[in-house]
């Protein structure tokens, strides 16, 4: 039963190029991290006391409960160098300033955000952003149900509910997931924990937040009851924010926002069993966009997710299914928007994944999975009386029963060839059917061309993705760890990149997740993007890995087929017309289209401990900086690709006192996709401070974000629409060229009690 050492100490499981795990729970504010990457932990008799030992394999009960400060990080921890550990401050740090749970990824060197609503942004790793990097929320795969992406997966958890982020860049095991091509995001949230010996154990913990900056006040709550086998726990919270105002004090309209998660859990355990059942849902009555022509007015969701996990002798196996159903009512949010124009949708994810690790040798493990996930949407704009043809008398059909339906499968190979090497290989196949339905717009006068043209044609489409991935991991000494990694991973287009079918201006400015004022159509022809990555890790670090760690990782992807866009044209028509071809100066009509691109770039991060002792606790530099770039093959730049960023910090701890000084650093963005008419934005440097103090259950936070108030362009936030207009006999519509500013100073307070 027992195995051997080299099983039990060596880290089962080479790194992507970088994973983080952290913890925002209050209670696990002070909390270490248990960073790990591909995580197969040897089996082991989960009765049985487990033996401590220099370098402790965490336990699946382990790993999935909340991590304790005691766990400091073991000398050959598996992901050292490939892993970006970020420690429990730093989650906590992040929730006092911000509701957004995508926020958390820039945390992490490589890590940006797409600005959208204050609590939707898109996560972007190493360039790639959107649909490229896939979100996993309890296993559960949630497709944005909304022609804008307004409700993308983190959405639909608070940031302190968050109790574990993965993050796997460009390189990942075949294992960590399929189709994405850019990174996958794995969060859990409320892990069971469980009493020790007899008699109940039970938590609970309430917060309550203000931020001046946008007014935005809310409460987090989560509550626990656990005897030796059994816990129930509930994790929820609730924000409002009014507009944010940006350093010169200028209102950024169209940026409020209200959202309600909620998640309540009953997890079982017996010997070597943990299952979990888990149901929730969301809702937000509003949230406005300041880069995008329409506002969420409604959005709801409820889901179910199972999960269990065991160990046997043989190695250990996973499996989840879920449901999550999003009802979606886009709109207009007075007094920033005033219009009439419902838009709504209705998306529903269905799935289920089962891995099993198993233990071959004792150098070796075998890992095969099977995952499926089904996803479908309905997206109609409910006629608007009135409006002449333009907008009635028709339902205008967007999306009609889009299916699209994927089945992944995969082995990997894990070899453990001495203490120095280990080796990993892995193949997989996802097979991708899409469909729709046939499409009406508003009136056949103004839309029935481009219907029938649509309606026309087959909208089956198949497509068979082969991934695969290979890792070698050199760990020479206990100072510093190489890692070489190559991978192929595919994605296939989404519903609206391959459906969304209008071509007349309106309906074009209603599609896509960009915030970039411009118009979309999907693209039947469209074909998978395919990226060929390869990255390179090294790190150091002392050998307790408590003083000191440096890493960097260079990465280089060649995207055969990415999905781009071009310019479009039609003959006749006024959106697709020839000046459309040339404009360098307005918002266009794009379609969606694939070129051929290359994506490359450098991270790194380290940090050190400057003093540790009684008298002055303990002080921590920590840095990151990240460089990325993005092209296509005929020289057009990609859109949404950070400029060069960078963050410094020094963290202090005495006692129940933990505070933080970190300046960030952006460059100017001035590599812009030439065919979005991206806007280039200046370089700028922020100051944010923090500081919090606990007394046995109570702890107060407080921190000042953007000490200086500087006023500063988001290079990722895409345009304005809201707040500069141009007047004309038309009415008054959204002037290009404007940036979205970012954030002013905002004081920040946070009381957490704990019971
Ligand atoms: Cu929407």
């Amino acid at each position: 039963m027992l195995l051997t050492t080299s099983l039990l100490t060596l880290p089962l499981g080479l790194a992507a190029v970088a994973a983080t795990s952290f913890v925002s729970t209050p209670a696990a504010a002070q909390s270490g991290s248990n960073l790990g990457t591909i995580v197969v932990d040897a089996p082991k008799p989960r009765p049985k006391p487990r033996v401590r030992r220099a370098t402790p394999q965490p336990t699946t009960e382990q790993r999935v409960a909340v991590p304790s400060a005691a766990q400091a990080p073991a000398p050959d921890r598996l992901a050292a160098p490939a892993a970006t550990n970020i420690p429990g401050s730093a989650a906590v740090a992040r929730s006092l300033g911000s509701s957004d749970a995508a926020s958390l990824v820039t945390e992490i060197p490589g890590g940006a955000v797409w600005g959208a609503g204050g609590v939707s942004s898109l996560p972007a790793l190493n360039g790639f952003g959107a649909d490229r990097v896939q979100v996993a929320i309890n296993s559960m795969l949630i497709s944005p149900a909304c022609p804008n992406e307004m409700n993308p997966p983190l959405s639909f958890v608070n940031p302190q509910m968050i109790a574990n982020m993965r993050a796997y860049l460009g390189v990942a095991p075949v294992s960590a997931g399929g189709d994405y091509i850019g990174g996958k995001i794995d969060v859990t949230t409320a892990p069971p924990a469980f009493a020790a010996g007899p008699g109940l154990l039970t938590t609970a913990t309430v917060s309550g937040f203000y931020r001046s900056n946008g007014n935005a006040y809310g409460v987090d709550a989560s509550a626990s009851v656990a005897d030796h086998d059994t816990n129930v726990s509930y994790a929820g919270g609730w924000v409002r924010s009014g507009n944010y105002k940006a350093g010169n004090g200028m209102t950024v309209k169209s940026t409020l926002y209200e959202v309600q998660n909620h998640a309540l859990s009953v997890s079982k355990r017996d010997a070597g069993n943990l299952f979990t059942l888990q149901v929730g849902g969301q809702f937000i009555p509003y949230q406005g966009y300041v880069n995008q022509y329409m506002d969420m007015v409604y959005n709801q969701s409820a889901f179910v997710n199972g999960r269990y996990e065991g160990l046997f002798d043989w190695g250990k196996l996973e499996a989840a299914g879920f449901y999550h159903h999003v009802r979606h009512t886009m709109g207009f949010i007075a007094p920033d928007k005033v219009s009439n124009m419902p838009m709504d949708t209705r998306g529903t994810d269905v799935g289920y994944n089962v891995k099993a690790s198993v233990i071959a040798s004792e150098h070796d493990l075998i890992r095969i999975g099977n995952e499926a996930h089904r996803y479908q949407l309905d997206d109609w704009w409910d006629p608007v009386p009135g409006s002449g043809m333009m907008m009635s008398p028709n339902t205008f059909i967007n999306i009609n029963d889009g299916r699209r339906t994927r089945l992944g499968t995969f082995v990997e190979w894990e070899r453990h060839w001495t203490r120095e090497w280990t080796t990993l290989i892995g193949l997989r196949n996802d097979v991708v059917w899409s469909n729709t339905g046939n499409v009406q717009g508003y009136s056949a006068m103004m839309y029935g061309a481009d219907a029938a043209l649509f309606n026309g044609r087959d909208h089956a489409r198949t497509d068979v993705n082969v991934d695969g991935s290979a890792l070698i991991r050199y760990a020479p000494n206990p100072i510093s760890q190489f890692e070489l990694g190559f991978a192929r991973k595919t994605r296939s287009p989404n519903l609206y990149e391959r459906y969304a079918w209008s071509n007349s201006a309106m309906a074009m400015k209603m599609i896509g997740w960009f915030g970039d004022g411009n118009g979309y159509v999907g693209n039947l022809d469209l074909v998978p993007e395919k990226a060929h990555t390869v990255s390179f890790t090294a790190g150091w670090h002392d050998p307790a890995q408590k003083l000191w760690e440096i890493r960097v990782t260079p990465y280089y992807s060649y995207v055969q087929d990415y999905i781009d866009v071009d310019r479009c044209f039609i003959g006749g028509n006024s959106s697709c017309s020839a000046a459309n071809l040339t404009r360098t100066n307005g918002f266009v009509f794009l379609q969606f289209a694939n070129h051929d691109a290359e994506m490359y770039g450098v991270n790194l991060d380290g940090r050190l401990t400057a003093w540790d002792n009684a008298a002055y606790g303990r002080g921590v530099l920590r840095g990151q900086l990240a460089y990325v770039r993005g092209q296509r093959t005929d020289g057009v730049n990609l859109y949404h690709v950070m400029p060069i960023n960078a963050k410094i910090a020094l963290d202090h701890e005495l006692g129940g006192w933990v505070s933080s000084a970190e300046v960030q650093l952006v460059g100017a963005k001035t590599q812009v996709s030439q065919v979005h008419n991206e806007l280039t934005t200046p370089a700028y440097a922020l100051l944010n401070l923090r500081t919090g103090y606990r007394w046995q259950n109570v702890r107060l936070d407080v921190g000042i974000d953007n000490v200086f108030d500087k006023f500063y362009t988001l290079p990722l936030g895409g345009a304005d629409l809201v707040d500069y207009r141009t007047v004309s006999m038309m009415g008054a519509s959204p002037s290009w060229g404007y940036a979205v500013p970012g954030m002013g100073r905002s004081f920040n307070t946070r009381l957490t009690v704990s019971f």
